[in-house]
Formats: C-alpha cells, structure tokens, sequence
C-alpha cells in the first residue's frame, strides 16, 4: 500500500531557495518532476554523449580510405593511429584492436594466463567477462574506499598457489597504487596488468597509462574520452607479446601467411582508426571541457552534506571523463532516490558500478558467498552515482543539474515518501 501523501501535497512542495547565484544560471522555481512537476529537460540529458571531433578531419580521412581502396586488415590509417597512440603513451607498441574488451581478452590469453586472477569486483563487467572468457577463476578483490581501486593489501591476502595474476583497472582515469602492485606481483612471480579502458591520456607518477605492468588494455568506444566509434589497444613494451596479439588478433596468421597460432577476428577497421585520430586530434579541447565541467560541479555541489565529488589530482595528467559522485548515509536522500529524481526530470545519470560483478551472474552463482568479503566494492556499487559531462553538456546544463540536486535536498521528506518503490532498471 502506497505510503506517499496526496498528490496535491505533492505538487504544492517548496522550490528551493537559490543558493547558487555564483553560477549566473537562471534557479528554477517550479515543483520537481518527481512531486509532479514538468521535467526541467524536454530531451534526455546523457551520461556518455560522444565528443565527435572535428567532422572535416574525419571527411578527408574516410575520402582517403575511399581512395586506397583499404577498409581493414591492418590498413595504413589503423597504422598511423597505432603511430599516434605509441607517440602520446610512450609504449614501444599499442596494438589497435576492435574493441576493448577483445583487448583485455587478447592481452589475458597471449600472457598464457591460467588458474586464478585477482581483480576487482568494482568495474565494468568486461573486465571480469574477459578472464571467464578464457577459462580463468576471477578473484574478486575489494576496492580501496578512497581511490575505488584495487586494495593492494586485500589482493595480497588473496595469492593462492593458481595465481598468475593480477588485473587492476584504473577506474575513472585514476591509476592504481601501480608500485605497491608491481611489489606484489614480483614477490610471487605473478604477471601484473591494467585494465586502462578509461584512463588514456592520464599518468602515475609522471609515467603515461600504456606503459605499466606487463600490459594495458584501452578501450575507445564511443562513450570513451578518445574514441574511434568502437575500438580498443593493447599497449606494451614487450615485442614478443605484441607480435603474438598481432597474431592472435588476425586468427593466428603470422606475417608470412600461415596459421601459427589459435586466434580471432579482433582487427580494427580504417573508418574506426578514422575517428580515432580525429578524436585524438581534439584531445585536448575535450579534456579542457571535462576539466572546467569538474570544476563547475565541484563548486555548485560543494555546499552539499553527504555528497562528495570524487577527486582529481590535478599534478598528474587527468582526462577528467567521469564526474562520480558519492552520496554518503549523511546526505538527506540516498544514491537511489537522488538518482530516481533525476531520471524523472531526464537526468539520465548511471550507477557505475553497481551492482558489483560478484553479484552479476556466471559470478552470482558461482560464487555466492563473495560479497562477504568486499564491503567497500558494496558501499561503492551503493553510493556512486555517474553525472553527465563531456562537450555534449554546456555550463547551463551543469548549473541545472545542480540546481536539481539542490532542490532535491531541500524537498527530501517529501521526495522520500513519494518514492515509496524507485523502479531502477539500469546497472
Ligand atoms: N573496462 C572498463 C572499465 C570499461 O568501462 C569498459 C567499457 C570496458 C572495459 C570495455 O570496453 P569496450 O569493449 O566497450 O570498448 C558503456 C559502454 O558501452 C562501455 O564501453 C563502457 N565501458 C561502459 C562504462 O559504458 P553502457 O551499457 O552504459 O552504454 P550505453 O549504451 O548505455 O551508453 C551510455 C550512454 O551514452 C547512453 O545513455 C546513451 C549515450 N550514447 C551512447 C552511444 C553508444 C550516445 O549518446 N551515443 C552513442 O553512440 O556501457
């Protein structure tokens, strides 16, 4: 039975006082959408929006690709995104690839990989899936609460005598304690690698993502900072183990033409390359927009109790992709319900990561006991909410974000009892 009061109630809630006139936006002063009011955005604002880059760039690149007659098979523009992508990392090889899943799979199969790897359950399914895939039992390691990384110390605990590996994901562009795994890593003879899918264009301690570990797996999917429509790389320092995801890639045809090897279709197309060296020749305009929007919402949401905005460290390279917020068991609404007021007003922020792999199925049912052993992985799949960002958002669209959230707060009690049952169907 619904506990909610009368509609009428509803709708007669108090617009929040304004509170922010720092940011020149106009504060709205009608009900929320979520007590009835009209949604403050008449399209879906998206978390993930692509930045496109520079359409002439991409025109003449696929007129060149029309002229040579070469859409794929490890094309000239694959190569020269190659190029690009070995010049910005500093990798001796980056391997483009058609997506960055089948990286991270290429890259866990040619290290020979087998047994048990330890990985955090606080990613994005891919980076678990890509282990099953080849046939390798994930250890799911907790996540540090500050960083959202792998807890160097829980993965420690977690080397059984079938561990030959580790797999850390620097998520949001922030790098794993990249030393204190390496140090664990060689103790036990282990192979240490990254899941980098969003973290090109970043640095630990001055050294460019692409050049840690034994390897690292991008990602350039659309929703990606840099993105090439669909597409991924492997980058390495190590000659043999590029040769081999060269290979493994090509369905394990060596250079001179004969089947070495088992192997798949993991090729980027021209057209993918296309975009991606248009994206990356935007590179910086993009990041300076994240940057500014960080810093925008940092102001705005600031005054806020129990909602605290992930940080960057802005001494090292950052792509600032993700604007991630925290909302604490001390702010007056919960991740969900904040989230649910924004759905209603088209808001279409995201709960990366929830609700942590172990709790997604094969992970579900193979191992149903895990969750015991990640408090921090279930806080953060609990507490994250993902807003949105990129050059798709403008400052006026942030300032009403945030004007959102702040109303949210003030109209709390009554949100609360008119969300007797939030239907929340994304992960
Ligand atoms: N490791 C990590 C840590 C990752 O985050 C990912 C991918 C991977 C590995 C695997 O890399 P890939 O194999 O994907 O290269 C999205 C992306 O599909 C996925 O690439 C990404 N991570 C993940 C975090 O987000 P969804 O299911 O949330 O995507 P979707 O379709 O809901 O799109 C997000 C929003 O973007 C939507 O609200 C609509 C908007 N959008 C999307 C596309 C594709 C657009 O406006 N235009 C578009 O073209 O997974």
């Amino acid at each position: 039975m619904s506990t909610a009061p009368p509609i009428d109630k509803l709708l007669s809630a108090k617009p929040a006082t304004p509170k922010h006139p720092q940011i020149g936006a106009p504060l709205t002063t009608r009900p929320l959408a979520v007590l009835g009011g009209p949604p403050l955005f008449n399209q879906p604002l998206h978390v993930g929006r692509p930045n496109l880059g520079d359409r002439d760039q991409f025109d003449a690149l696929v007129d060149r690709m029309f002229e040579n007659r070469w859409l794929t098979n490890n094309g000239p523009i694959v190569q020269e995104f190659e190029g690009e992508l070995e010049k910005l990392t500093g990798a001796k090889h980056c391997v483009a690839l058609a997506n960055g899943t089948l990286a991270l799979e290429l890259m866990i199969r040619e290290l020979d990989l087998t047994g048990e790897v330890i990985v955090p359950s606080f990613t994005f399914v891919a980076t678990v899936h890509a282990l099953r895939l080849n046939g390798i039992t994930p250890v799911f390691c907790d996540a540090d609460p500050e960083t959202h990384n792998l807890d160097p110390h829980h993965a420690a605990q977690l080397i059984t005598p079938r561990t030959s590996g580790i797999l850390g994901v620097h998520l949001w562009g922030r790098p794993c304690n990249v030393d204190a795994l390496q140090e664990i890593a060689d103790a036990h003879g282990l192979a240490l690698l990254f899941d980098a899918a969003h973290a090109f264009g970043c640095t630990y301690k001055g050294r460019p993502v692409g050049t840690l570990g034994d390897a690292e797996a991008f990602s350039f999917h659309a929703t990606k900072f840099v993105n090439s429509f669909e597409g991924g790389a492997v980058a390495t320092n190590d000659d043999d183990l590029a040769a081999r995801i060269r290979q493994g890639a090509n369905f394990g045809y060596s250079p001179s033409d004969e089947v070495e090897a088992l192997g798949t279709n993991a090729k980027m197309s021209e057209v993918c390359a296309a975009m991606g060296l248009t994206s990356l020749s935007s590179m910086q305009d993009i990041v300076e927009t994240n940057r500014r929007h960080y810093r925008t919402y940092g102001a705005l949401l600031s005054p806020l109790h129990g909602l605290h905005l992930i940080e960057y460290d802005e001494t090292e390279a950052r792509n600032y992709q993700y604007i991630v917020v925290e909302v604490g068991p001390d702010a007056p609404l919960t991740r969900d319900e904040l989230l649910a007021v924004l759905r209603a007003e088209n808001v279409l922020a995201r709960r990366y990561f929830h609700p942590g792999c172990h709790r997604m199925e094969p992970y579900r049912t193979e191992q149903p006991n895990a969750g015991r052993a990640l408090p921090g992985t279930e806080r953060l799949a609990s507490q994250l909410l993902a807003l949105p960002t990129g050059t798709a958002v403008d400052d006026q669209d942030i300032a009403n974000v945030c004007d959102i959230i702040h109303q949210a707060y003030d109209a709390a009690p009554l949100i609360r009892a008119a969300l007797e049952k939030p239907v929340l169907t994304d992960r």
